[in-house]
């Protein structure tokens, strides 16, 4: 791994919480169209996946079957009600330690991407107000979903940069196997499993100046660090 140049983040889960938002938006949908009160274990399978692709998950699970068009006008329906639910954030959104780290990362010189499934990003990025930090926002139309690659990949083109120039921030499984399979270093944030990351944090305050310099400076590469006190320190 080399001296860092760029950090690739994921929004929701990593600098800000939509996860309840995005839910609530399906479970309106849900009850509305079928009667069905979604079971909240389904959430987890829908956090970091497409809009469409999550509707999927869901349909299958109570084994619904519609034809494209439909699926179409209801993705669309949750969107209208996820841009509700989203009306009023605010810099108050914005999980601890994002503000500091995307700060510190800037005065580094360190490029700052975004590599999120979210077509309402944009937005986000301006009600959180920290728009202003992200040299790059990959749009995530007519790219393959994590876990596959591309998203990641699309950034470090971007750049111009090599992937072993890059990290990347995830909350989802499937999103630290993208990272890991853009040869990226994958830091890992929240409580879920994250054990392929080779970093796991579970929040970004965890990760202190100290651990993140050594990263930046391309030192950290050998083993898992854990900052987790459930889990083994190496
Ligand atoms: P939208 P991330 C993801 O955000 C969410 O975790 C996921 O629940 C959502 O379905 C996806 O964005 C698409 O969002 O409907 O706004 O386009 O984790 O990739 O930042
Ligand atoms: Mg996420």
């Amino acid at each position: 791994m080399k001296r860092v140049a760029c950090a690739i983040f994921d929004l929701d889960g990593v600098l800000t919480s939509t996860t309840a938002e995005h839910f609530q938006a399906w479970s309106m949908l849900f009850l509305k169209h079928f009667g069905i009160e979604l079971d909240p274990k389904l959430e987890s399978l829908t956090r970091g996946v497409s809009r469409i692709s999550s509707l999927e998950v869901l349909l299958n699970h109570y084994q619904i079957e519609l034809s494209e068009d439909k699926k179409r006008r209801l993705a669309n329906e949750k969107n209208r009600y996820y841009k509700h639910l989203i009306e009023t954030f605010d810099e108050g959104n914005l999980l601890p330690g994002a503000r500091e780290l995307l700060e510190t990362l800037k005065e580094r010189e360190i490029k700052i991407a975004l590599a999120s499934a979210s077509k309402n990003s944009g937005v986000l990025l301006n009600r959180l107000k920290i728009d202003g930090y992200f040299d790059y926002v990959v749009n995530p139309s007519r790219i393959k979903g994590k876990p596959n690659p591309d998203i990641f990949v699309k950034a470090q083109k971007y750049f111009g940069l090599k992937a072993s120039e890059c990290i990347g921030f995830e909350d989802a499984l499937a999103g630290v196997e993208a990272i890991k399979k853009a040869r990226m270093f994958a830091i890992g944030v929240g409580f879920e499993d994250l054990s392929k990351a080779d970093l796991v944090v579970e929040s970004l305050p965890q990760l202190t100046n100290g651990i993140l310099d050594r990263i930046l400076e391309g030192k950290q590469v050998h083993g898992r660090h854990r900052t987790s006190s459930s889990k083994n320190r190496t």
